[in-house]
């Protein structure tokens, strides 16, 4: 059966839909892949009558459309959906959105895919070819003559090697640039490949979506999963061949060094043996690294394999926020640790920490002991200010609605992204000065400075007399956060609308380049030689 495949997302990676695209077409399906990407700073613009006339094209004969979206391009896809449905053409949305919100979801689309969906979507289109009853496959939501069927999810996959490798004949798919419909060309990558290795994430932060899948697969599956070293290299090989203009991988796992040693051991010796010689790209969640010896052996194991760039989430330096609101147990002590251990390779690795700011459950004082921690992180590395979002169905989202934080859809501050500084500030009302302060220091941290501010004025800034002059007058943080909002606008509207159209070989010179201190950082080049060259 002919099926399209149409992915609403900003960034053509796309992971999930590749791969049940590689599912389907192991079975025997046509699929055709088409990307429809829109500008990421308005997610309420949906598709012109022009572009839709292009898809209308492209669908013809389908038996089958499948639509994904996150949350934030759900408005770009109920467009579509509401569209091809009144065709009489089925249509299935999946992705975050319908994970996380299926009921909302279900009042937009007659067939909603909830989960992880390879199994239930070669379900679908088998039965919808053979004309088989399709009301009972599980993850489904589906209405059909009038009458609805909330089916529940079957359980994960538990062996991830069983999954086709993502679809990436970009030779056979379409994308959306300047509204006209053109062949998938490998500089729409950016130069760069995001991969999971692994599903799920043992931890529960409260601020975080993972709750909501951990409460969805309860019973069925509390597993991390996580591909064979194997699979892994067999993929990015498999991309670096077909990819020349690729320059880094990004392992975007929730907590790369979470998985045992010898998984680290042999991928590192095969990475290196296989000759890929491509840079690597991960986050990690420093309550997996606690065990000093052995994250340290992680470490060295990856950048040995050429990891470049790690990120760490930190989000608090009071011990009371962490353990109290995001729910995540680690200490100031245990993160400084795990900071000493990275920096032991700071010739080699960029560190990137994760903290949370404008969070109104915050005193005085945790702000403060965000910013000493701050402070106190061995340079150099990059200081990553992220302002909370109270994603909805997350515990932190449901107490902030119970304690009278959340009054309106407005105050989740879900429609302005992460680094509207002030315009979180503003929404968010407490603590604007400390908030603002945090905020100013994002940015390389080195011996001299954090982000914007020198390492001298952070201390006057919090020290006891600034701190209860600025919190008694507020002109002069209202003066300086209308500043920052005019910077940050022009960052959203003219930066990065400008960085987007830059070639692969720009963004990959970027990417290697933002994140380092102005310390000198010796260039990290991995020794292996790379084939293809
Ligand atoms: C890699 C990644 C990115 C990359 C690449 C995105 C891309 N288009 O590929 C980048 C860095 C660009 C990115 C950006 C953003 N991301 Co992001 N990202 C991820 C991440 C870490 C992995 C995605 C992935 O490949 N997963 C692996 C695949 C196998 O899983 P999957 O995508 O869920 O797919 C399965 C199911 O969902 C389902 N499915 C998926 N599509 C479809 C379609 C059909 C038809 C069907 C039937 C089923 C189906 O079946 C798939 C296979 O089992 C996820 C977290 C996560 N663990 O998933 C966040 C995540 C998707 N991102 C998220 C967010 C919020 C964003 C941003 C908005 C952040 C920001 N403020 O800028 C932007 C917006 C991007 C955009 N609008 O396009 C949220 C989405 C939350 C939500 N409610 O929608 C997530 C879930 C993280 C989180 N927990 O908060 N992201
Ligand atoms: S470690 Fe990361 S992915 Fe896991 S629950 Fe916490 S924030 Fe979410």
């Amino acid at each position: 059966m002919k099926i399209t495949l149409l992915s609403t997302s900003t960034h053509p990676s796309d992971q999930g839909l590749r791969t049940l695209s590689a599912c389907l077409k192991r079975e025997g399906h046509q699929v055709k892949m088409v990307f429809l990407p829109l500008q990421e700073n308005d997610y309420s613009s949906t598709y012109s009558p022009e572009i839709v006339e292009q898809i209308d094209k492209v669908i013809e004969g389908s038996g089958l459309i499948g639509i994904g979206a996150m949350s934030s391009t759900s408005t770009r896809a109920i467009h579509l959906i509401k569209h091809y449905e009144s065709k009489g053409i089925p249509v299935v949305w999946g992705g975050p959105a319908p994970t996380f919100f299926p009921e909302k979801c279900f009042q937009n689309c007659n067939i909603v895919a909830v989960g992880e969906c390879e199994h239930s979507l070669m379900e679908l289109a088998k039965k919808l070819e053979t004309k088989e009853d399709i009301s009972t496959i599980a993850n489904l939501y589906i209405r059909l003559n009038n009458q609805e069927y909330k089916n529940p999810v079957r359980s994960p996959v538990n062996d991830l090697d069983e999954l086709a490798h993502p679809d990436y004949d970009i030779e056979e798919q379409l994308i959306l640039e300047n509204g006209k419909l053109i062949p998938f060309e490998e500089r729409f990558l950016a130069g760069i490949i995001y991969f999971q290795t692994e599903r799920g994430c043992p931890q529960a932060c409260s601020f975080c979506t993972n709750n909501i899948l951990r409460d969805l697969y309860k019973g069925k599956s509390d597993r991390l999963r996580t591909h064979s070293v194997n699979y892994v290299i067999e993929e990015l090989s498999r991309m670096q061949k077909k990819f020349p203009s690729i320059g880094a991988f990004d392992l975007r796992d929730e907590t790369f060094t979470i998985r045992n040693i010898e998984w680290i051991r042999e991928f590192s010796q095969k990475y290196i043996a296989s000759k890929i010689g491509i840079r690597l790209k991960c986050l990690a969640e420093p309550a997996s690294m606690a065990a000093e010896q052995i994250s340290e052996e992680k470490i060295k194991l990856l950048v040995d394999a050429g990891l470049t760039d790690i990120i760490i989430g930190i989000q608090s330096g009071s011990d009371k926020l962490n353990f109290e609101v995001y729910n995540r147990f680690i200490t100031k002590k245990q993160l400084l640790k795990t900071a000493q251990v990275l920096n032991k390779f700071k010739d080699k690795l960029t560190v990137m920490y994760d903290v949370i700011s404008c969070n109104p459950y915050e005193s005085t004082q945790d702000i403060i002991d965000t910013i000493q921690l701050v402070l106190e992180l061995p340079p150099p590395y990059f200081l990553s200010v992220n302002n909370l979002i109270f994603f909805e169905g997350t515990p932190l989202y449901k107490r902030a609605l119970q304690d009278g934080h959340i009054k309106s859809e407005t105050d989740t501050a879900e429609m302005l992204n992460y680094w509207d500084r002030w315009q979180h500030i503003k929404l968010k009302k407490k603590n604007p000065y400390l908030n603002l302060v945090l905020n100013l220091m994002r940015g390389v941290a080195t011996t001299k400075r954090i982000g914007l501010l020198p390492r001298k004025t952070i201390k006057k800034l919090i020290s006891d007399s600034t701190l209860q002059f600025n919190l008694k007058h507020e002109l002069p943080t209202y003066t300086v956060g209308s500043m920052v909002q005019v910077l940050d606008y022009m960052r959203e509207n003219l930066a990065k609308p400008i960085y987007r159209k830059a070639s692969p070989e720009f963004k990959q010179w970027y990417d290697k380049r933002r994140y380092k201190s102005s310390i000198k950082v010796k260039e990290h080049n991995i020794q292996i030689e790379n084939p293809n060259q």
